[in-house]
């Protein structure tokens, strides 16, 4: 049991990406980690480009530590299902907006497994980042009683934050008429 629990602890969480290009929607995923404290490597792998790079790490995660792989892919995006073909480890997919079709591609791509080989899908871009790193979170909290603790208190904040009553002076506009002292006075008001 200690050697599990040992093993469990230092479990973490491999953030790929096909792309430099993906990093900056891939990066919220890591302030997510961040955030909770959870342990995380970030690399570029590409399922076309750096097929033999895809394959070595996909074969080598499991005893590397990994507990999940978020992989964020763009256009034709085959990565997360590539991993998810190679390695048993839980892979949760992110579309990257494409310029093309906006992330429809990706998105469709990355949903559309055929059964057996499962990945887990989130949104498209900035979203589908930080919601994979929260489910890859949750996943390890399951094995941790510490990280659960953390995000549960992350959520509670989060429902405290969202006030009862709507601020509804924000959606009227006042028009001034006059540039004098008054007008710009009553304009800061
Ligand atoms: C995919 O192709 C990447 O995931 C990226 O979203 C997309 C475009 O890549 P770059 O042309 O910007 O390198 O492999």
């Amino acid at each position: 049991w200690s050697i599990f629990m040992k093993k469990n602890s230092k479990l973490k969480v491999s953030i790929i990406m096909g792309s430099q290009s993906d990093y900056k929607v891939m990066k919220l995923a890591e302030k997510t980690l961040k955030k909770i404290g959870i342990l995380f490597e970030t690399k570029i792998i590409s399922a076309h480009r750096t097929p033999k790079r895809m394959y070595e790490f996909a074969a080598s995660a499991e005893k590397n530590n990994i507990g999940v792989i978020i992989a964020g892919a763009g256009g034709s995006a085959h990565l997360p299902g590539m991993i998810a073909a190679l390695s048993p480890l839980p892979v949760l997919g992110v579309p990257i907006e494409s310029k093309k079709l906006k992330g429809l591609d990706s998105l469709l791509s990355i949903a559309q497994m055929p059964k057996g080989i499962p990945v887990g899908t989130l949104a498209i871009g900035e979203d589908g980042a930080i919601n994979a790193a929260l489910l890859a979170e949750s996943i390890i909290a399951n094995n941790n009683t510490s990280i659960k603790k953390k995000l549960n208190n992350l959520r509670l904040s989060q429902t405290k934050s969202v006030k009862k009553n709507l601020n509804k002076m924000s959606d009227i506009t006042l028009g001034i008429i006059g540039g004098g002292q008054l007008g710009s006075m009553l304009a800061i008001s």
